[in-house]
């Protein structure tokens, strides 16, 4: 710009009569478009989730369980589940001889339903966990159980969260069922997050659903576990309709198999139940 002291204006911008102002606002959106775009992209940059590096022997724990699993998903798993499997299989490694980045899931994840993962060192209180589901994240551990017992792990670990839990989050109707325990549980009471907590545990951690009169696995804790897989399908353990009055009172064992299930209509309907 030619500024000349003492003019106004108009009379300033007749000092360049041979440059339209329409084409100067032009390269000012240009120019402020930019430095938007260039601040996002550093904002992004430094959210990316850390790649790791796993060991052979880590690998080789993955691998123990990724091929047991396979193996049962088409009989075992819910119709969504092996809708999804296979995009993963294209777009994010999951393969026998990989363990997935959580940053490619995240991303793949986010292009299906908006749903991101962060990584997370551990367990986090209900409350916490919950409230992550309310915006569509999902706390995601990355580090593997031990190599000693692949087919075993008291605590969340990475097959766990990417064989179970991840591949559903891409699906619509399971997204909007899990971010509606997560809105539930903003600002409720203590003995409400409880209950939330006891239905995402009978739902999105072992959860059954109806699908063409039979029962199928959308739980996590089942679609990670070979030996719970077959069991929950079996006529071992006792099954009820998801209810959310009833559901949300049914105590249950953590380091054993559930010996009671909870059988959903389907995903939307469950989360007009829990509505
Ligand atoms: N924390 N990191 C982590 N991963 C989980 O799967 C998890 C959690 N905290 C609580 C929880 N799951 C649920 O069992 C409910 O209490 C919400
Ligand atoms: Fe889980």
């Amino acid at each position: 710009q030619i500024i000349k002291r003492g003019k106004s204006e108009e009379e300033q911008l007749e000092t360049v009569p041979w440059f339209p102002r329409s084409i100067a606002i032009w390269i000012n959106l240009l120019i402020i478009s930019f430095h938007m775009a260039m601040n996002w992209m550093l904002i992004i940059r430094d959210q990316k989730i850390p790649r790791v590096k796993y060991t052979d022997e880590e690998i080789e724990t993955w691998a123990t369980v990724f091929r047991e699993l396979v193996k049962l998903y088409p009989t075992h798993a819910c119709a969504e589940y092996n809708h999804i499997f296979p995009l993963m299989m294209e777009n994010c490694g999951y393969r026998e001889d990989n363990i997935p980045q959580l940053e490619d899931v995240s991303n793949f994840l986010k292009d299906c339903t908006g749903f991101t993962l962060r990584p997370i060192a551990g367990l986090l209180s209900s409350r916490d966990f919950l409230a992550g589901l309310a915006f569509r994240v999902f706390h995601s551990t990355q580090y593997i159980r031990h190599s000693s017992r692949p087919m075993y792990t008291p605590e969340p670990d990475v097959c766990h969260e990417l064989m179970g839990h991840a591949p559903l989050f891409a699906d619509p109707s399971f997204a909007r069922f899990s971010q509606e325990i997560g809105l539930a549980s903003l600002g409720a009471p203590d003995e409400y997050v409880e209950k939330l907590a006891t239905c995402y545990w009978f739902t999105v951690e072992f959860g059954l659903c109806k699908q063409n009169g039979q029962k199928k696995a959308f739980g996590a804790g089942l679609l990670s576990s070979y030996g719970e897989l077959q069991y929950c399908l079996s006529d071992k353990p006792t099954v009820h309709p998801f209810d959310p009055y009833r559901t949300s009172e049914q105590s249950y064992p953590v380091t054993e198999y559930q010996p009671i299930y909870f059988l959903a209509e389907s995903f939307d309907d469950a989360q007009k139940k829990l509505r």
